[in-house]
């Protein structure tokens, strides 16, 4: 009897679960190599290409769902130079998602987020650990998360911390302030706006634990 409920058990789940929907963030792989596909200039993602600039891939994550293979490039571009004998530099941060069908690439979404010339501390960067790929309202396309925090600031202030979510073509986001801690129990910052629009309710309920799993970040 027990091996009878075991095999009714094992169909139900093969049937209540479409197996393509569950395999997408299983589909996903992260190169680190630093180089841009064949298909894909600085110029697609970047928008424009700034010969005095350093532009840097920091990762693609390639991952397949219903359109076909997908990929994203984390890239930053940065820049300094000297004026009145101070140093200022720029740093912007990029991604840009394409779909792949025989190798052609079709560009999806690009996010530029730019920290204009500092002449104090810069900080522009993706927070690594929030990078995730997800499917959980279990359609044919894959949710790519990813938080990033940006200042120009010489003294001690919150940054400002997003933490996008990307699906096809849709953008929602989490913008606010990273929380700055003043000791002494005192914390500022922290705060955010949620813009997920028609988003099923697990898809910002993720975004907020990616959000307060990170909202500390260092500078
Ligand atoms: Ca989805």
């Amino acid at each position: 009897m027990k091996r009878v409920i075991s095999s009714l058990t094992l169909a139900t789940f093969l049937v209540a679960s479409p197996a393509f929907a569950d395999d997408i963030p299983a589909t996903l792989s992260v190169d680190t190599s630093g180089v841009l596909p064949a298909g894909v200039t600085v110029k697609d993602v970047a928008g424009k290409e700034d010969p005095k600039a350093t532009f840097k891939v920091e990762r693609i994550l390639s991952w397949n769902e219903g359109n076909g293979a997908n990929i994203a490039i984390f890239a930053t571009t940065e820049k300094s130079g000297q004026k009145d004998g101070d140093t200022w530099t720029s740093k912007a941060l990029h991604v840009a998602t394409y779909n792949v069908v025989g190798g052609k690439y079709t560009k999806l979404q690009t996010i530029i987020e730019a920290v204009q010339p500092c002449n104090v501390d810069l900080t522009a960067k993706f927070l690594e650990t929030s990078i995730g790929l997800t499917n959980l309202d279990g359609d044919d396309k894959g949710e790519l998360t990813f938080g990033y925090v940006t200042r120009c600031a010489g003294d001690m202030s919150p940054m400002s911390m997003k933490v996008l979510m990307l699906e096809g073509k849709d953008k929602h986001a989490l913008r606010g302030q990273s929380v700055l801690d003043l000791g002494d129990g005192m914390v500022e910052g922290g705060d955010y706006k949620v813009d997920f629009k028609k988003a099923p309710k697990e898809l910002v309920e993720y975004a907020k634990r990616v959000w307060e799993s990170h909202k500390k970040a260092s500078f």
